[in-house]
This record gives C-alpha cells, structure tokens and sequence, in this order.
C-alpha cells in the first residue's frame, strides 16, 4: 500500500514567520507533527511519503503513486485542503482526511471518502481494521480520550528537516484550567495526559540521532498541567538527557502560575527550556472574571513575566481585546502593558468564540454568533457581535498592532526584555544560516530597512551590555520585521 500525506499550505499570517523564515532559509517553521505521529502507526511494510505543501510541491506523479492520500489540516489551512482534495478527486485518489478542520467541520467536505477524526490513536485502528477487511466506513469518531502513553515515536524519516526552523514534539494533550474562549478542554479535556520519560526521551534521542541541533517545541496545551509529574519525572530526565548534548533549545506553552513555583522554572531552565508561550489576555480584572482565566487574576501580571523572563525563560504573549468588560481604553492599556512586560513577541487578536467553547454557547443563546472563525486569532477579524461598537473595536485594534510593531517601540521593548533576560545555560549549536541571517539582516534591516535607525541602536547597546544576547538581538530584529509585514498585510 503507497501512502501519500499531504500538508496544505498556510496563509502568510503571525504564525506563519514566512518573513522571518527567509533569513535563515528555511521553509517552515514546524512540520505536521499529526501526520508524521499517524505515519507511525501506519503498518510498518506499507510504503509512506509526505508532501508538506509548506516546504515542495504536489505532482502528478505523486498522486499517480499513491493508494490514498492522508490529508491532516488545521482551519487556517481550509481553502488550501479544498484545493488539495479537488487535485486527488481529479487524479483518482482516494482521501482519508483527520486533525483539527476535519474534526471540526467535516460536513463541508463532500469530495472527502474517509474522515478518521478525534484523536488518531482511538479512530485509526477500527478505520485500519475496516480497511483490511475491504469495507471502510466515510466516518470515523469518538467522545474518548486515548492514552498516549502508547503513542508512537512520530515517524521524522518522512521529513526534510533541513527545511524547517524547529522540531516538534509533544508530552501532553489537555489543560486543567477552562477558560472560556478555549476549545481546548472540549478537544482534548481538562485532565492532562501525559507520555512517560521513557517515550520523550526516546523522541528526542531519535532526532538527535538525524542531526538535528536547532529547537524543539512541545506542543501541549499546557506543559505544566501535571507539575507533579514533570518535577518527579520528566524534567529530571530530561536534564539527564541533556548532558552531553549540543544545541536543541526547548520552548512551549505554559499558565502564569509557572511563575510561582521557584522550583518548576529553574528545573526547566535545566532542562533546556528558552521560551514559553503564555496566554496573558488582558491585564483587566474584569474581563479575567468574564472569561473565567482565574490563573492570571489577582497578580501583578506584569512581574509574573517579569520572574519568568528572570529565570531564564523568554516569554511570549496572547492577548485579547473585545471582552464584553473591555471599554475603549483597553487599547492604551495593552499597548502599555506589552511595552512594560518586555514581551517581545505578542500575539493581539479580537475576542473570537470556536465551535464547542462555553463562549460559544453563551453568546449564541444571546444571538450574537455571526459565522464560523476564520481560523486565524490573529488577524483581526471575529464571529461574534462585540458588545464595544465593531468599528471603535477594530480601530482600537489596528492601533494596538501598528504601535507595539511599529520599529520604535518594537525596539524598545527588546532592550526592555533583553536588560531582565537571564541568558541560557545550555550549549547552543551555531548554524552556518544563523550567521548567513546576520549579514542579511544587516542588508535588509540596517540598510533597506524603515527600521535602521533602531537596528543599529540594538546592535550596539547589546554589544556593549548584553554582548551574549547578541544572537538574541538580531533574532528579534528579524522576528519584527516579519510581525511588521504581517500585520500590514491585514491593516
Ligand atoms: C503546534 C501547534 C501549532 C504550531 C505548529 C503547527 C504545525 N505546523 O502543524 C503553530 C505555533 C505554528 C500553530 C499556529 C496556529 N495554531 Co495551532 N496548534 C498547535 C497545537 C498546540 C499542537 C498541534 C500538534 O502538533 N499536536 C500534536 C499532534 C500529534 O496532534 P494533531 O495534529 O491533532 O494530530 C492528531 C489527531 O488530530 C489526528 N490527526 C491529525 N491529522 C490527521 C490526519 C489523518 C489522515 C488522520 C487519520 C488523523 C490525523 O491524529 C493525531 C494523533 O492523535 C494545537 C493544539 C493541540 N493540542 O493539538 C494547536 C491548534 C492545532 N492550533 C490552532 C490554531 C487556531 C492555530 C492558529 C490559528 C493560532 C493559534 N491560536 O495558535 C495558528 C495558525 C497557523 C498559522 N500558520 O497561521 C487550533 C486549531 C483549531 C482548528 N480547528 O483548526 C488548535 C487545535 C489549538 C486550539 N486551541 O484550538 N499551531
């Protein structure tokens, strides 16, 4: 049996880094980590490709190779997955199609044969079993959670790696907290399930022994879900693992609380961990309340950064604005908020509601779902009817996004970040393209660039302050220039 699975291509968007991406020269900055953890379920002797549309292209003769395309897609990918199936309708393929846009929305999908949805490690097999016995059903669904304790190593011999920026891999699926715009508990519950030591360390073993150096993502929900688990087990592993390794830097996503707990966020230092991405919202009380996101409430948001940025761990932000409590001088109070925290990199999207949220729910009872989301938070547009007048609210967003990206206080907030940041403690592995990146940057930032006036300035006061964050600071000069040009592509 050939099978061929295949990756739609993203949007330029936040997320995308398609303009930071170009310094380094790669093409992508994740790979489809769904697709190449179900490639390793497959059965072992049939024969596997991927075609991640992200990084090559899809031919004629691909498909003429394949028995069924596996198609995995997330809903910023919906229009490129249209396009994607209409070329395997036309060449005769057939389609089995899962992850997060068939999951949710796969009645949109007529041209589609098998749809294996929910978690893979429950529906893949009965679709499997199906298969073998010659009468696959077209749906494949559950209401369980699967243990991951079984999950295969993700099979990454499918990939081009020398194509992409990071790795990724996951520990764990759910989150205890339940706020109310998230989706994330009525996909993958409140009780996090984790992998064992054993699994993680075999993962990255794996891609150590394939070369790869550069960083590594957890993609969980929340990594400090089960804080019991990871200071017993996991980190203590992982520090082990790291001793007499180069490079791979660790980032993921985490709650504020991380912050309170001394012990947590110098083990994850140790452990490798750079960078965590921390859902922040708003620094308003009331609409903390709204949405139920009791973790940031009653702190000084701003120090709780501010303790992790000290700890060694760079943090990156989600805010919203268009909270039912958010009057307009939310909009200052971000722009203000973001400049303090030093949170280099913020993520700023309108209040949206996803399908299967408690948002969703509430605010449809009130009739104010308009449509299904764009799939991109962060590009300003929204399915609900904000109680703050839509057009009051869209400017006030646009004017958070021109000033926090604008180069002066993008720059600003870079030396804000790089004065607090401890440098990391593990051994970095210097790429030939990262120093490629800072001659280019040089070119296009300090040269061409709107920017150059800040460029320089950050080039010298890190040389002269921070002279180890020096790879830092070039990384953030390009990081804005990317931000800079998403964003004006949705101005
Ligand atoms: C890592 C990640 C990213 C990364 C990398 C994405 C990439 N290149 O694949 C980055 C940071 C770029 C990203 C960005 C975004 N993401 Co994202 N991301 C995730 C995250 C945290 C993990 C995804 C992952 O790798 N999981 C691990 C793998 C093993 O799981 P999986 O892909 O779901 O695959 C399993 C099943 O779905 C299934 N499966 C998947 N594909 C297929 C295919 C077949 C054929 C079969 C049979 C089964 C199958 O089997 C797998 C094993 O069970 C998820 C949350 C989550 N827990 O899944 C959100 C998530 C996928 N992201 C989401 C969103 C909304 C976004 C953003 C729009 C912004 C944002 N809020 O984060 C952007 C858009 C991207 C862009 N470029 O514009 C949503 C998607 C919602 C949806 N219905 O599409 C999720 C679910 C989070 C959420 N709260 O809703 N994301």
């Amino acid at each position: 049996m050939n099978i061929l699975m295949i990756y739609p291509e993203f949007p330029d968007t936040f997320w995308s880094f398609k303009h930071a991406l170009k310094f380094i020269r790669k093409k992508a900055s994740s790979p489809p980590l769904g697709l190449l953890t179900v490639a390793a379920m497959l059965p072992a002797e049939w024969e596997k490709r991927l075609i991640d549309l992200n990084v090559t292209h899809l031919t004629q003769k691909d498909l003429a190779w394949a028995d069924y395309v596996f198609l995995s897609a997330m809903v910023v990918q919906r229009e490129a997955a249209y396009k994607v199936i209409a070329r395997c309708k036309q060449a005769g393929v057939p389609v089995v199609a899962g992850g997060p846009l068939f999951t949710g929305e796969y009645e949109a999908f007529p041209d589609v044969d098998h749809f294996v949805l929910n978690e893979a490690e429950i529906t893949l097999p009965r679709f499997l079993a199906d298969l073998e016995r010659g009468c696959p059903e077209r749906l494949y669904t559950t209401t369980e959670f699967p243990d991951i304790r079984k999950t295969p190593v993700p099979l990454w011999e499918l990939l081009d790696l020398r194509q992409y920026a990071t790795m990724s891999i996951q520990f764990s699926r759910g989150c205890p907290y339940d706020c109310e715009f998230c989706n994330i508990t009525a996909l993958f519950g409140r009780r996090p399930r984790t992998k064992t030591a054993a699994q993680i360390v075999a993962e990255l073993d794996s891609l150590y022994a394939l070369g790869w150096r550069e960083g590594v993502f957890f993609v969980d929900d929340n990594f400090i879900g089960n804080k019991k688990q990871l200071k017993a087990e996991i980190l203590p592993a992982l520090i082990e693992w790291r001793k007499d390794k180069v490079g791979m830097p660790f980032n993921t996503e985490v709650s504020i609380n991380l912050a309170d707990d001394e012990e947590l966020m110098r083990k994850m230092v140790a452990a490798g961990f750079t960078m965590v991405f921390v859902g922040i919202e708003t620094p308003d009380e009331e609409s903390l309340a709204e949405c139920n996101k009791f973790q940031n409430r009653g702190r000084d948001l701003v120090e709780s950064v501010k303790r992790l940025q000290r700890a060694g761990l760079q943090v990156q932000g989600g805010f919203i604005v268009g909270f039912d409590n958010d009057t307009p001088s939310i909009f200052e109070r971000q722009i203000d908020f973001i400049q303090k925290s030093g949170i280099v990199s913020a993520m700023v999207g309108l209040l949206q509601a996803p399908y299967g949220t408690r948002l969703y729910q509430r605010l449809k009872k009130e009739g104010r779902v308009v449509s299904e989301m764009s799939g991109d938070n962060a590009d300003g547009s929204t399915n609900i009817i904000p109680k703050m007048n839509m057009d009051v609210l869209r400017e006030g967003y646009k004017k958070i996004l021109s000033q926090i990206y604008s180069p002066r206080l993008y720059y600003e907030r870079v030396i804000t970040f790089l004065r607090e940041y401890e440098p990391p403690k593990i051994k970095l592995h210097l790429d030939f393209e990262y120093v490629m990146a800072l001659w280019r940057s040089i070119y296009e930032l300090g040269i061409k660039g709107i920017e150059r006036v800040h460029y320089w300035q950050l080039f010298f006061w890190t040389l002269a302050h921070k002279p180890r964050l020096f790879p830092h600071a070039i990384s953030f000069a390009i990081y804005g220039y990317h931000y800079r040009r998403v964003y004006e592509l949705y101005a």
